[in-house]
């Protein structure tokens, strides 16, 4: 029996006690069958229930971010010792070492005489004081002749006084010993200067130079490239294309000119 039907039948068992009176009060309660009531109120929500199982377990998560950086460990334990190494190569030889001079040694027996040895050096001797007289006196008379030799730093210019070609200045000179002369330097140069100067008649002499090789590159015989020069101006020109050998003027400059020309001979010996 719901809720409705229940309060109906109290209000009709409470009619029928007003009705009847104190006297006739009814044991039983008739039920007599009314009209269906309204639509009752929903119910209250139940009570919560028990705690439900504990679910099944999920899957392995993602893996997650590298943790930071953990501390330097301790040193670890001191390796062995390990094999010997091939042999090196062999060293440079070491600079010459000093040595400090030795003792003396005990005098030695008397030795006999070398008599031939000592005439031949004897002999040498003689030889050697006689050419340092003649090269002397040489020398002297060769300077005393003022306008045609003189020397310079251990060089001596000598002029014979005349006019060749290059080509055959060039072999006189070489052959009684000397070459033609080459002024290296400004001393040199003025000394040769004086010569020509000095000689007279001549206005300019060769000079063992020449461009023969290489046109614009002047070399001595040797073939070593110039290390002094004293052009004149405008010079060297190689003046038509034919100018490949050098002169000093009266003046003490050089000019290049056609080796053909013929000019003073000056021979130097040193
Ligand atoms: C001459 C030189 C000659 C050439 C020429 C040019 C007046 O000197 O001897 O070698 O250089 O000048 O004009
Ligand atoms: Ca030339
Ligand atoms: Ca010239």
């Amino acid at each position: 029996m719901n809720y409705l039907t229940k309060c109906l039948c109290i209000l009709v068992v409470v009619a029928v006690f007003f009705t009847l009176g104190d006297s006739e009060t009814p044991t039983t309660c008739s039920i007599v069958q009314g009209l269906p009531g309204l639509n009752g109120r929903d119910g209250r929500d139940g009570a919560i229930g028990p705690k439900g199982d504990p679910g099944e377990r999920g899957d392995r998560g993602i893996p997650g971010p590298p943790g930071k950086v953990g501390p330097i460990g301790n040193p670890g334990v001191k390796g062995n010792t390990g094999v010997t190494g091939p042999t090196g190569n062999k060293g440079e030889t070491g600079q010459k070492g000093v040595g400090l001079p030795g003792q003396q040694g005990q005098k030695g027996e008397k030795g006999s005489p070398d008599v031939e040895s000592i005439k031949k050096t004897t002999a040498l001797e003689s030889q050697i004081a006689s050419l340092e007289r003649k090269w002397s006196w040489i020398k002297s008379v060769l300077l005393f002749h003022e306008v045609g030799a003189k020397e310079v730093g251990g060089k001596v210019f000598v002029t014979n006084g005349r006019k060749e070609n290059h080509n055959d200045a060039q072999n006189i000179c070489k052959e009684v010993g000397g070459s033609l002369a080459t002024p290296r330097n400004e001393e040199e140069n003025s000394v040769l200067h004086e010569i020509i100067n000095t000689k007279g008649g001549s206005s300019a002499a060769f000079l063992g130079i020449t461009d023969s090789q290489i046109e614009g590159t002047f070399r001595y015989s040797t073939g070593e490239k110039v290390i002094f020069t004293k052009w004149g101006g405008g010079q060297p020109d190689d003046y038509y294309n034919n100018e490949d050998c050098v002169q000093m003027w009266n003046t003490g400059y050089w000019n290049d000119i056609p080796c053909s020309e013929k000019h003073l001979v000056i021979c130097e010996f040193q």
